[in-house]
C-alpha cells in the first residue's frame, strides 16, 4: 500500500515537473547594472532581488484599468483622457534637469501626442504605444516630450541612475505589436536624455524579459529583470 501511495506521489511530482519545466529550467532572475571599468551595461545572474522596491513617491498617483490619476487628500487634481489606455507611470527627473516629471507610457490610435502638427493631415488610426513626459504645476499637465507611434512599445519601464552619474536612465523592456496591449517583453534596452528626446545606450539580446524592479544594494542602484 505504502509503496503504491509512494508511486503515486512520484508521478503527480513527474506531471508538475513537466507542466512547469520551463519555469524550473529557464526562468531566471537578471540585474542589469552598470561596469564601470568596460563602461558597458552587464545584463548578469541576480544574487539578491527578492524584495520589491521601496517607492514611496507614487502615493499620490493612481493607475487602474487604463486610467491614471493625480490625487491629493483624495480630491483628483488631474486624469488622464477617456481615449488613452495608460500601462506604466513615472514620478521622476527623467530629463536631468534637477526636476521631475511625470512619465507616461500610453496606448492611443493616432500617430501623435496630444496635438497633431498642422502640416499633417492623415493620421494613423491604429492603436499604438507612446512616451509621454509631463511636467504637472498647478494642476496642469506641460506637455515635455511627447513620441509619435513607437517602434516597438514598452511593455514595463523604469527611470533609474544606474551608472551613478547623477543622471537618470530610461530602462525599458521593448515588445512587439503582434500581441496589441497585452506587451511580451522581448528586449531590454537604456535610453538617455539628449535634450530634445531619448537616445537609445544599449540594447540586449532577444529575449522574454519582464517583471523590472529597481534596488538598491551597498549604495548601487540595480534594475532586476525576469528572463525566460
Ligand atoms: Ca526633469
Ligand atoms: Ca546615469
Amino acid at each position: 500500500m505504502k509503496g503504491k501511495l509512494l508511486l503515486i506521489l512520484l508521478f503527480i511530482l513527474l506531471v508538475l515537473f513537466w507542466v512547469f519545466k520551463k519555469e524550473f529550467l529557464l526562468s531566471s532572475k537578471m540585474v542589469l547594472t552598470w561596469n564601470s571599468q568596460t563602461k558597458t551595461f552587464l545584463l548578469s545572474k541576480d544574487k539578491n532581488l527578492s524584495k520589491p522596491p521601496k517607492n514611496n513617491d507614487f502615493k499620490d498617483y493612481i493607475l487602474k484599468n487604463g486610467e491614471f490619476k493625480i490625487t491629493q487628500s483624495g480630491n483628483i487634481l488631474w486624469e488622464s483622457s477617456d481615449d488613452w489606455y495608460v500601462t506604466g507611470f513615472s514620478f521622476s527627473d527623467v530629463t536631468n534637469d534637477g526636476l521631475p516629471e511625470v512619465s507616461l507610457s500610453v496606448w492611443k490610435k493616432g500617430n501623435f501626442g496630444v496635438d497633431k502638427p498642422f502640416w499633417v493631415k492623415e493620421n494613423d488610426q491604429s492603436e499604438r504605444n507612446h512616451f509621454f513626459v509631463f511636467q504637472f504645476e498647478d494642476k496642469t499637465m506641460k506637455p515635455i516630450w511627447q513620441s509619435s507611434n513607437l517602434e516597438a512599445p514598452n511593455c514595463e519601464f523604469v527611470v533609474v541612475d544606474l551608472d551613478n552619474d547623477n543622471k537618470n536612465e530610461l530602462v525599458t523592456v521593448e515588445g512587439e505589436y503582434t500581441s496589441g496591449r497585452i506587451c511580451q517583453g522581448k528586449y531590454l534596452a537604456v535610453w538617455k536624455w539628449n535634450g530634445w528626446g531619448f537616445s537609445n545606450e544599449w540594447r540586449s539580446e532577444k529575449g522574454n524579459f519582464g517583471n523590472l524592479t529597481v534596488k538598491e544594494i551597498d549604495g548601487r542602484r540595480l534594475v532586476g529583470v525576469t528572463v525566460h
